[in-house]
């Protein structure tokens, strides 16, 4: 089963996309997400330039031999483009073995450890009274699990508002936009924000938030131990991912429980968080920890030291990461929560799934493989649109973690 193509294809329908396509001599494809939010092009580059004349040829059954090759052979390692690269490829990989054999992927990763995916959905407003009114709106549709964000005032383009309904986007084409942060002001406000929630509709569901790194780690201790009343299912990133003894200070104060890891693209990014039991979530996922090769690896570990898993869901994976996503979460022993942000109805088109939401938990599909696929032709209608991330500053014109 040698490897015929190796195909990189980047799109836009409404965001971009990058996604590898292996085929086979043989005729089975498979594919994976590599897409590294406005950096896209230079993981596709990263593949088409020094990935791909490796690959061709090669048997495409060795998935763990293709994934040290590139991993160990290349010696420069770790980093979010590589390891986002080598996840596009191992993903794909994967999604071919379990064609070949017929089977769902779920079954080659040890087959069903439960019958459905908890979810978490984004509600957010411009106020504490829009916020609350649109986790309601998630209520309503079933969510057992939603993630509450709000603007905060003395602030402008506040981490985790968007203005499109069931997803936040924070990408936008151009320059980086240019935000503006004060941790006093969100220290003031994201608290009466949870007060709101759990006043209105008890504590009978999860209630997840985002802080996006904002805070030093005194500061998130003290929100920690603030927010202990609302009983947050998690905090999400409280403090930068990359300094893991800063979370022994966060873990010292409070018993609100973390997560963490969209960032993190090695289990090496979080040997010490988990074993020294700093963090409740891990929130590595497929596209940007490697692929599901190495993905298994960091939550191998976790599960040792009772850390479970968050995986990251944003809108800026493809749907072929959220398909692989929620093979790893059906298999895996410590599950904790799956984030999900539905795509739009473009994305949707280009990347026909099996997966469905309904009563607040994701099912992946039963096809044979990963259960999702790339339409080639509608892809092609999307060209790539140059797209950043914004950047935070503080009021006197100074940097801040985004
Ligand atoms: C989340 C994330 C995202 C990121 C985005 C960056 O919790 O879903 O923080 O919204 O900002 O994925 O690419
Ligand atoms: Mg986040």
């Amino acid at each position: 089963m040698r490897i015929a193509e190796v195909k990189v294809i980047v799109t836009s329908p409404g965001r971009n996309f990058v996604t590898v396509k292996i085929t086979t001599e043989d005729g089975l494809t498979g594919v994976g997400d590599a897409t590294l939010n406005g950096r896209e092009l230079a993981v596709a580059t990263y593949l088409t330039e020094h990935v791909r004349p490796l690959l061709l040829g090669r048997d495409a059954r060795r998935i763990e031999d293709t994934w040290q090759y590139l991993y160990r052979g290349a010696y420069w390692r770790r980093g979010p483009v590589t390891m986002t690269a080598i996840a596009g490829i191992d993903t794909a990989l994967w999604d071919i073995k379990a064609k070949a054999a017929g089977v769902p992927l779920y079954e080659l990763l040890g087959g069903r450890s439960r019958d459905r995916i908890l979810v978490y959905g984004h509600a957010q407003g411009a106020t504490i009274d829009e916020t609350v009114a649109d986790v309601g709106r998630f209520l309503d549709r079933g969510y057992r699990a939603v993630r509450a964000q709000t603007a905060v005032p003395g602030t402008q383009g506040t981490y985790g508002i968007g203005s499109d309904g069931d997803r936040y986007e924070p990408a936008s084409s151009g320059l980086p936009e240019e935000t503006l942060w004060s941790t006093a002001d969100y220290l003031a406000h994201a608290p009466t924000l949870f007060a709101a929630v759990r006043d209105k509709y008890g504590f009978d569901f999860h209630l997840l938030h985002d802080v996006h790194h904002r805070l030093t780690p005194i500061e998130a201790a003290g929100l920690g131990k603030a927010v202990e009343p609302y009983r947050l299912f998690c905090l999400e990133d409280p403090t930068p991912a990359e300094d893991q003894s800063a979370f022994r200070l966060v873990r010292q104060h409070t018993t609100t429980p973390i997560a963490t890891g969209e960032v993190f693209n090695s289990i090496f990014d979080c040997q010490q968080l988990i074993t020294e039991r700093l963090i409740d979530y891990i929130r590595a996922t497929v596209t940007h920890a490697g692929g599901i090769t190495h993905l298994r690896r960091i939550l191998a570990l976790a599960e040792l030291y009772g850390v479970r898993s968050g995986s990251h869901g944003a809108t800026d994976l493809s749907p072929v990461c959220l398909a692989a996503a929620l093979h790893v979460d059906t298999a895996i022993p410590n599950f904790g929560i799956q984030e999900y942000m539905p795509h739009t109805a473009d994305t949707d088109r280009v990347f026909p799934h099996g997966y469905r939401f309904s009563g607040g938990y994701l099912y992946p599909g039963e096809e044979p493989g990963l259960g999702v696929d790339i339409d080639e032709d509608a892809a092609a209608e999307y060209p790539y649109e140059p797209a950043y991330l914004p950047v935070a500053r503080l009021h006197d014109g100074s940097m801040h973690d985004w």
